[in-house]
């Protein structure tokens, strides 16, 4: 039985990952952080009972800001592969917080390869970088594919360029299997909650139900290329399945529009948007509205404003990906578009929204966690 340790396990992709290796008959080992309260939601339907003997699924408290730590787990599991998809993740916040971020991103990826170093597990030990498109950050060649030039535009992007070439470096150096996966946006119904696509979904079925009057965004002219996180998963298992290790583009190769995700998003629902204004004061108004999932707004309404917090220093304006290596070398296409991605989020959203109306109309009182 071959054994897979996870970094991130308790995040959108580590959790689709360890259902994927869990199916192939992986054991899987995972490292979750320690916190107040439990995050383990999106892995709680795959735990095993810690007392049930030969579990298929072993979480380890871990950090990756701790080296003692990596290198004691790494030592008692002994990985036959080892996905690195922990990170402090989020774009936004790498500005707030980039010392921490460079801390966990960058070398909490050297400090990965230097246990399989240090360890003896160089010939033993497979290596998944969780690289980014946002290395490509100020592009410049349209679409991107593995010989693109990197531009990182943020300290999330330098600290993932870090992390790519310390994997290169050491594939080069120590004969290490180590390969990245340059991934272009992915999501799903599991998307942390403050990433623009899974913001939008969430937003527009709490004001369909009438919890919330308004979402606001930043820049909605930002073009991105969104596939689905169950797609790019097998992705990162497919790399490590090769004679040698490369690096591979994951991508649709098709992008749209902040904007765009949101009128989508709302049609879901039944609410056609019609947007107005420029920059700073563009707003999106209800003109239509179809079916019966959207009580709680009527036409004329403003549902989506622009708030200027949500601007970045400096902003990735577009992305797009070409995913030929990908798919002439590993024979991997993603299954799921963009439109079906948008549909499961808010179906998703939309039923967590209607509990949550049906609990206030009742009379119980309900708080919606916001950024
Ligand atoms: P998430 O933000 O959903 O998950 C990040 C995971 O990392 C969580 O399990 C989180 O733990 C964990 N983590 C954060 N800080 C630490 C730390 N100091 N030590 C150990 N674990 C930590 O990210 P995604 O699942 O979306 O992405 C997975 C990886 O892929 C990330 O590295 C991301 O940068 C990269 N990536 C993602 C893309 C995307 O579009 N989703 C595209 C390209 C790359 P906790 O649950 O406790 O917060
Ligand atoms: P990104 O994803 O920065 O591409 O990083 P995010 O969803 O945060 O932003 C995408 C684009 O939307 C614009 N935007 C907003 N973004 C957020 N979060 N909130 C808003 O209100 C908002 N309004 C507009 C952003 O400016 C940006 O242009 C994600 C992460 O998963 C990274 O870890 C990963 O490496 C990259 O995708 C590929």
């Amino acid at each position: 039985m071959k054994k897979a340790l996870i970094t991130g396990v308790t995040g959108q992709d580590g959790s689709y990952l360890a259902e994927f290796l869990l199916e192939k008959g992986y054991k899987v080992h995972g490292i979750k952080r320690r916190a107040s309260s439990f995050n383990t939601q999106r892995v709680d339907h795959i735990y095993e009972d810690v007392h049930v003997e030969n579990a298929h699924f072993k979480l380890h408290y871990g950090d990756l800001t701790d080296s003692s730590n990596l290198t004691r787990i790494m030592k008692e599991v002994q990985p036959d592969e080892v996905y690195n998809l922990g990170a402090q993740s989020h774009v936004a916040v790498s500005f707030e917080a980039p010392e921490y971020t460079a801390d966990v991103d960058a070398m909490g990826t050297l400090r990965l390869l230097e246990a399989i170093r240090f360890l003896g597990l160089e010939k033993k030990t497979k290596f998944y970088q969780a690289s980014t498109s946002e290395l490509y950050g100020e592009v410049q060649e349209i679409p991107q594919k593995e010989t693109t030039p990197f531009h990182p535009r943020s300290p999330y992007a330098v600290a993932k360029m870090y992390a790519y070439w310390i994997a290169v470096n050491y594939r080069e150096s120590y004969g290490i299997y180590a390969c990245n996966g340059i991934l272009f946006n992915h999501e799903s119904p599991r998307r942390g909650e403050t990433f623009v696509t899974r913001k939008v979904t969430r937003a527009v079925a709490n004001i369909a139900q009438g919890i919330e009057p308004c979402l606001y965004l930043g820049n909605m002219d930002a073009l991105r290329d969104w596939g689905h996180a169950k797609d790019y998963v097998r992705m990162q298992w497919m790399m490590l399945q090769q004679e040698s290790p490369e690096d591979f583009v994951i991508a649709t190769g098709k992008q749209i529009s902040v904007r765009e995700f949101v009128r989508m998003s709302a049609a879901e629902v039944g609410i056609q948007l019609e947007f107005s204004g420029e920059g700073i004061n563009e707003i999106a108004t209800v003109v239509a509205i179809k079916g019966d999932d959207a009580p709680g707004v009527k036409t004329g309404d403003v549902i989506v404003r622009v708030d200027a917090r949500y601007f970045r220093p400096a902003e990735v304006e577009t992305l797009l990906g070409d995913p030929t290596k990908a798919k002439e070398k590993l024979g991997w296409i993603p299954e799921i578009t963009v439109e079906e991605m948008c549909a499961e989020m808010v179906a998703y959203d939309l039923s967590k929204a209607k509990q949550h109306a049906l609990l206030k109309q009742h009379g119980y009182s309900i708080s919606v966690a916001k950024e």
